[in-house]
């Protein structure tokens, strides 16, 4: 192992990620493209397609959220989407060609009536073939065990942001309530998808903080999206001053050196990212995307956009980026 290849390590301390940080561009995506040479075939890219299964109304306050209830963002509250709806946009997701299905849904945490509604729509989602995932707020570990149970691959549950600026963004449940759900999570080794958003007007030292508590949790998560602010009218963050896209790449960068074998989500933003950015993103060790023309209510780029740029950069989608991960494991 050279010392560009860092090995799974836990305890990394803030200074460490602030050194990878101030290292020139240049020095910086060589090792993290070394890194990702090591664990993952360097023109794989999985992706994901995402599915709103209930929509808007949230009682939390998250700041950057277009969903919650607190700020008219516009969006219709929707109830829980019909069962035959999910199967539907899951079977066109993969003709399309998505590997993973994630639903997403504007609860603080689900009831366990609206679990259980969750589940059924996990089995129509795995009948199909597709790998499962659902992001449904905080969950107790009995939930988990459900979960567990209805054979979900991944949960995804972010952290955000720095502990720090954490509480700038969201009042209404704090960091130790989402390190419990992702402890819940953990418990029933259903992989975990957790990361956070940037261009939040966070500093530096937030984005490395974010960066630090992923690291190290006790696992790192199986999956982690680097979201880009995606600015909504009458959310809080409206009009925050947009993050340099080379910062953008160097978190992307700093994530794929500090947990080797995480596939790294290049996530929410893409839509006002140009191919350049992506395909330096790419280079910079981001292996996932979300696919499809909307993300939860926004939207993301076009498919057939999508399938030109991996076609000029020779990407190929693939459900299995490596060989001896859990992921794969879960498939
Ligand atoms: N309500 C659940 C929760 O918050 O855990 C699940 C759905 S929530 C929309 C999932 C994640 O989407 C959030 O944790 C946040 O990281 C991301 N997200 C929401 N709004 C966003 C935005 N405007 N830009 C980027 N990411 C966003
Ligand atoms: C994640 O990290 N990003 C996705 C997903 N997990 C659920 C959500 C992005 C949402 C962007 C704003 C929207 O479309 O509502
Ligand atoms: Fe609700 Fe999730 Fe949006 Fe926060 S991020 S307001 S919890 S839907």
């Amino acid at each position: 192992m050279t010392d560009l290849v860092q090995p799974i390590r836990h305890d990394w301390t803030l200074d460490e990620i602030k050194a990878l940080f101030a290292k020139s561009f240049n020095d910086l995506l060589f090792q993290a493209q070394t890194t990702h040479r090591r664990y993952f075939d360097p023109n794989a890219v999985q992706i994901s397609s995402l599915l709103s299964i209930k929509t808007g109304a949230c009682p939390e306050d998250c700041s950057y959220c277009p969903q919650s209830a607190k700020y008219d963002t516009g969006l219709e509250r929707e109830r829980l989407m019909p069962l035959e709806d999910v199967r539907q946009a899951a079977l066109n997701a993969k003709n399309n060609g998505a590997s993973r299905f994630c639903m997403g849904a504007a609860w603080r945490n689900p009831t366990d009536k609206n679990l259980d509604k969750v589940i059924e729509m996990i089995g129509v989602v795995k009948d199909l073939d597709l790998e499962t995932c659902v992001t449904l707020g905080m969950l107790t570990r009995p939930q988990t065990k459900k979960l567990k149970a209805a054979g979900l691959d991944y949960y995804n549950h972010n952290l955000d942001t720095s502990p720090e600026y954490y509480k700038e963004i969201i009042t209404t449940r704090t960091y130790q309530d989402r390190l419990d759900t992702l402890e819940n999570v953990r418990a029933e080794n259903i992989n975990v998808c957790c990361g956070g958003i940037i261009g939040m007007g966070e500093t530096d030292l937030d984005r490395a903080a974010l960066l630090q508590q992923l690291a190290n949790l006790p696992e790192h998560p199986q999956s982690v999206p680097i979201n880009l602010l995606v600015q909504v009218e009458n959310t809080p963050l409206y009009g925050t001053e947009t993050l340099d896209p080379i910062e953008f790449a160097r978190t992307i960068a700093v994530a794929r050196i500090i947990m080797p074998k995480s596939t790294v989500r290049l996530s929410a933003g893409r839509n006002d990212m140009s191919e350049e950015m992506q395909a330096l993103c790419f280079l910079a060790g981001a292996n996932s995307i979300f696919y499809g023309d909307k993300l939860l209510t926004t939207p993301n780029p076009e498919e057939n956009e999508d399938l030109a740029l991996f076609e000029k950069l020779g990407i190929n989608a693939s459900a299995k980026l490596r060989q001896d991960s859990k992921e794969t494991a879960a498939a």
